[in-house]
């Protein structure tokens, strides 16, 4: 049996939309308290013989963050991995944000929610959460989420093969334990390792960091950049989001760096997928699955 029961998901999107302020604002700080004790990045096993179900940007569409989270209810996942960007964009950014701590709250060792670029105070002021809580009346509540968002875990470890984090490899070649001893409670990151992490993109033609071309913060990182990091790590491939890939999976440098897009309402993407991963033992490389989101979900 899966771990997430979708009746609890149902449940928690429905709770998102009646919460009152005060339960809201008590919920915020009592996950503030929690997830600051955390470590930076987490190391995920699954249960033997269970996949992790691996989740990208979800940008305020709570029908994809159901659709996904159904995924690893069908599957029978062990454990999930949203890769942030859960607000912004489209209309639900808080009840997409209170599904995703709802269920780390009932299962912190399964769920795992790596922070997002979004997921700092001046993205957030600007592209929709903020004007979303002003629509509910609760402005109040945006720095309780702004202050959640700042110890939000930066990256994972997923079957002892996987790096995740939403966004990429920072400069000054940090190593695990780096990223690991990394503070956090910054609501606007401006420095690697942490900057890195939430903003950088992967790009065939970059050689090592170039200014990014896309995008007007951060940089572009190259293959030998992440062939150099993942080396060093001993671990396989890197999974992460951040971009609206077309197909919804794209994967670059032979293999080494998987964008996984999964919001079906934002951006390019015409068929917005979750991986599904399965650990096959230590030395060998992860199977990793891409599952289309259905059809108007
Ligand atoms: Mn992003």
């Amino acid at each position: 049996m899966a771990f997430i029961d979708e009746e609890l998901a149902s449940d928690l999107a429905e709770e998102a939309g009646s919460v009152d302020e005060e339960l809201f604002r008590e919920t915020l700080r009592g996950d503030a308290a929690l997830l600051r004790k955390a470590q930076s990045l987490v190391r995920l096993e699954g249960p033997a013989a269970s996949p992790v179900v691996m989740v990208g940007d979800i940008h305020g569409d709570l029908m994809s963050m159901m659709a996904a989270i159904d995924v690893a209810v069908t599957r029978e996942a062990g454990s999930i991995v949203f890769l942030g960007d859960y607000v912004d964009r489209g209309p639900s950014s808080i009840e997409v944000m209170w599904v995703a701590l709802g269920l780390w709250r009932r299962h912190p060792d399964r769920v795992v929610i790596l922070r997002g670029n979004h997921e700092t105070g001046p993205v957030a002021k600007a592209h929709g959460l903020l004007s979303q809580l002003e629509e509910r009346g609760m402005e109040g509540l945006f720095k309780d989420m702004v202050e959640v968002f700042s110890w939000l875990p930066l990256a994972a470890v997923v079957e002892d093969r996987i790096f995740a984090a939403h966004g990429g490899i920072p400069t000054g070649g940090p190593t695990i334990s780096d990223i690991r001893a990394q503070k956090r409670g910054d609501p606007d990151p401006s420095q690697d390792p942490t900057f890195g992490l939430l903003w950088y993109d992967p790009d065939e033609k970059a050689r090592d960091f170039e200014p990014n071309p896309t995008r007007g913060r951060g940089k572009a990182f190259g293959h030998a950049v992440a062939k150099d990091f993942l080396d060093r790590a001993g671990l396989a491939c890197m999974v992460r989001s951040h971009q609206p890939v077309l197909q919804g999976h794209h994967v670059m440098f032979d293999g080494l760096v998987h964008t996984i897009f999964s919001c079906r309402t934002y951006g390019a993407c015409l068929e917005p997928k979750v991986l599904l991963v399965r650990g096959t033992g230590k030395k060998e490389a992860p199977h990793i699955e891409a599952i289309r989101l259905p059809e108007g979900c």
